[in-house]
């Protein structure tokens, strides 16, 4: 049995494009990724966010899963055009309205809302109208936005992350153009990821200043980070490691925690890292309450033996290949997800322990973490996935390890509530506890969903649920044995 500490925060994460749908249904305006997905060729089969998961007009059934599972909270995010059209000036009221009724919801149902001010959705009127990430009065929208989250939402909500996974938005939609808004440079990716930072700081000075002190929240930052292991025990494999950490997640953490960019970042990419001005440096240093970190995989780094060119791809460094200089690899024996991310929980107590030291021992929350497995569009193989319930137990072992060795990891929200919208690939892979039907919307619980309420109901990894989820009343038996024992 692995208890969790106590008021360890249970909870399973989605975004607004993934699963809302509803996509031009009450006032909403579009966004880049609207415009991102109708664009021929840039997703998986031209697959859409147009209805998605139909999350829009399935509040309670979707709040109703939540309970079912037993979660303490819940993360999503707003759709930053649904409430602002045209990303700044009118407010939509249908649009607020609807956030109200998902937040009463889940108040209502003693589940905290978690909300994620910006999960890659930019107004397209502000992609159009100033370029978007690129042009440095973006961080002034940020915090008009962010303001109007606060006062229309923060009666209610006390947990806020500015950004999730900044990397993200600046490489893959920036650096590689995999993602929207599908640009290719070697040096967008640095100004997007400048202004981001920026964007982020405002919104936490608004924060902080205007709001904090009446409602009492926490405000923070969600990165995406996967661990790197040195291939060999030889210094230049170690330096490479360290140096493909510092490029994937102290790009973003360092300026938060320390005000500036790592040393290697500065040496190596040179002048077209942007420098920090005195205000935003001492606005961004401190500026989050916590630690929000989405893991997925581990890689091997090494020192390459050519000079490696190019911009890598999605599963590239965390970063420029060419800048960086870190050859990765995977070791044969470990077995991977259906996005081909290797499944290695180590890796996940390995970078929380990075994390805790590199920056002083912070609360840390996993924001993220789960699998696509594949097979999936069957329902009956999707029901059964044992897989699923074994890579989160793996993981989740491993949090509980690393809490033993000391780092302060406060909550988990498992990716993701329901199979959703998995940007480029469409609906082609399926990250959820519960598997859904897109064509006619139905929602059906999977073993590991039935697996996981056992572990947030319990606060414990309890092997006996172990043979119970095989069984087909696996919920109520499961269920029932905490609530007897409770
Ligand atoms: C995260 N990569 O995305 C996002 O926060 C989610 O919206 C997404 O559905 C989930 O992870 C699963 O992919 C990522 O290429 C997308 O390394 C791509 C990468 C990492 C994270």
């Amino acid at each position: 049995m692995k208890q969790f500490p106590d008021n360890f925060l249970w909870g399973a994460a989605t975004a607004a494009y993934q699963i809302e749908g509803a996509w031009a249904t009450d006032g909403r305006g579009p966004s880049i990724w609207d415009a991102f997905s109708h664009t021929p060729g840039k997703t998986h089969e031209g697959d859409t966010g147009d209805v998605a998961c139909d999350h829009y007009h399935r509040i309670e059934e979707d709040v109703a899963l939540m309970r079912k599972l037993g979660l303490k909270c819940y993360r999503f995010s707003v759709s930053w055009s649904r409430i602002l059209p045209q990303g700044r000036g009118e407010v939509n009221e249908k649009g607020i309205a609807f956030y109200n009724k998902l937040i009463n919801t889940l108040v209502a149902n003693d589940i905290q809302p978690w909300v994620t001010l910006f999960h890659w959705d930019l107004p397209l009127a502000l992609q159009m109208e100033m370029d978007g990430l690129l042009n440095p009065k973006i961080a002034d929208e940020f915090a008009h936005y962010g303001r109007l989250c606060f006062e229309r939402f923060g009666d209610r909500v006390k947990n806020w992350i500015t950004l999730n996974e900044p990397w993200c938005s600046a490489f893959l939609g920036h650096g590689n153009g995999y993602f929207a808004p599908g640009r290719v440079s070697d040096t967008e990716p640095y100004i997007a990821a400048h202004n981001l930072l920026r964007a982020h700081a405002y919104i936490v000075d608004v924060y902080r200043r205007e709001f904090q002190p009446a409602q009492e929240g926490q405000i923070g930052i969600t990165n995406n980070c996967d661990w790197r292991e040195p291939l060999t025990d030889s210094a230049e494999d170690k330096a490479a490691a360290e140096r493909a950490l510092e490029f994937f997640l102290g790009w973003f953490a360092d300026p938060v925690y320390f005000g500036d960019y790592p040393a290697s970042m500065r040496d190596r990419v040179g002048d077209r890292l942007p420098q920090f001005s005195e205000k935003d440096r001492a606005l961004l240093k401190g500026s989050s309450d916590f630690f929000g970190l989405n893991h997925y995989t581990t890689m091997m780094a090494a020192q390459p033996k050519e000079e490696i060119s190019g911009m890598g791809d999605i599963k590239g460094n965390g970063g420029l290949s060419q800048d960086q200089q870190v050859a990765l690899s995977d070791d044969p024996s470990w077995e991977k997800t259906d996005m081909g991310w290797n499944i290695v929980p180590w890796g996940c107590r390995k970078l929380l322990e990075w994390i805790d030291k590199r920056y002083g021992h912070p609360p840390i929350y996993i924001t993220e973490n789960g699998c696509a497995m594949p097979g999936e569009d069957d329902k009956n193989v999707a029901l059964n996935d044992l897989t699923r319930r074994d890579f989160l137990k793996g993981y989740l072992e491993a949090c509980h390890e690393a809490i033993d060795n000391g780092v302060d990891l406060r909550g988990y929200m498992t990716w993701s509530l329901l199979d959703n919208f998995e940007w480029a690939l469409g609906y082609s892979r399926r990250f959820g506890l519960h598997w859904v039907d897109y064509k006619t919307g139905e929602r059906a619980a999977k073993i590991s969903a039935k697996w996981y309420a056992t572990v947030c109901k319990g606060n414990a990894i309890d092997p006996e649920f172990e043979c119970l989820v095989n069984s087909s009343d696996a919920y109520t038996k499961a269920c029932g044995k905490i609530t007897r024992s409770a």
